[in-house]
């Protein structure tokens, strides 16, 4: 459900073809929201089929046609009430946490290779967000370029400090997730002794 929020988000800076979308959305919004082209694309039919995007044709190359998606007023009421509604929660689905739980099944190698994978993958996301950071403050972020473009100076700050404290947030939950790791590998020694 929230997918649509997250094009909706990308839209409001300009109409984009489908194509354009899903690269954009690739290399901003995946990061806290991830879907796969295979959901972007028929979720775009359909929230032009829901009033929220205007789909037109437009000519690309010498003989063909594009739709291109461009947000209608619906749709940018429609961001407008989603993002003042109440934070909405779900509850845990984590396999990681699923496994940490039953560790008692596997050998005290194979769980520490798994905590040890675990310290991996959140310092390599810990590293893409950062880099996201470093590019917002540059100013050398594509997508934020253009929404600043189509941002009235007294809004600008906030629009991008806004992003900047989002990614913040994710490093800041990374770095929780290395340090569990690292406390699950001393008490996975401590349990079974050194191996
Ligand atoms: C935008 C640009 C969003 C860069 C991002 O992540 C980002 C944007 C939420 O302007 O929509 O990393």
């Amino acid at each position: 459900m929230s997918l649509r929020f997250a094009i909706l988000a990308l839209l409001s800076v300009e109409p984009m073809t489908g194509y354009d979308l899903a690269k954009r959305f690739e290399s901003s919004v995946a990061f806290v929201w991830h879907a796969p082209n295979s959901q972007i694309y028929p979720e775009l039919r359909k929230m032009a089929a829901d009033g929220l995007l205007q789909a037109e044709e437009v000519s690309w190359g010498p003989r063909g046609k594009k739709t291109q998606y461009r947000i209608t007023a619906e749709g940018t009421a429609a961001f407008r009430d989603w993002m003042n509604a109440p934070l909405e929660y779900s509850r845990e689905r984590d396999p990681v946490h699923l496994k940490a739980a039953y560790l008692e099944w596997t050998e005290p190698s194979t769980a520490k290779e798994q905590m040890r994978a675990h310290i991996d993958y959140h310092t390599m996301r810990r590293g893409q967000w950062q880099d996201m950071i470093e590019g917002l403050r540059a100013g050398t972020n594509e997508m934020l370029n253009k929404r600043l473009a189509a941002t009235p100076e007294a809004d600008r700050r906030r629009t991008i400090e806004y992003k900047i404290f989002t990614y913040e947030g994710l490093i800041a939950r990374a770095d929780t997730e290395i340090d569990w790791a690292k406390r699950g590998l001393k008490l996975i020694d401590s349990l079974s002794g050194p191996s």
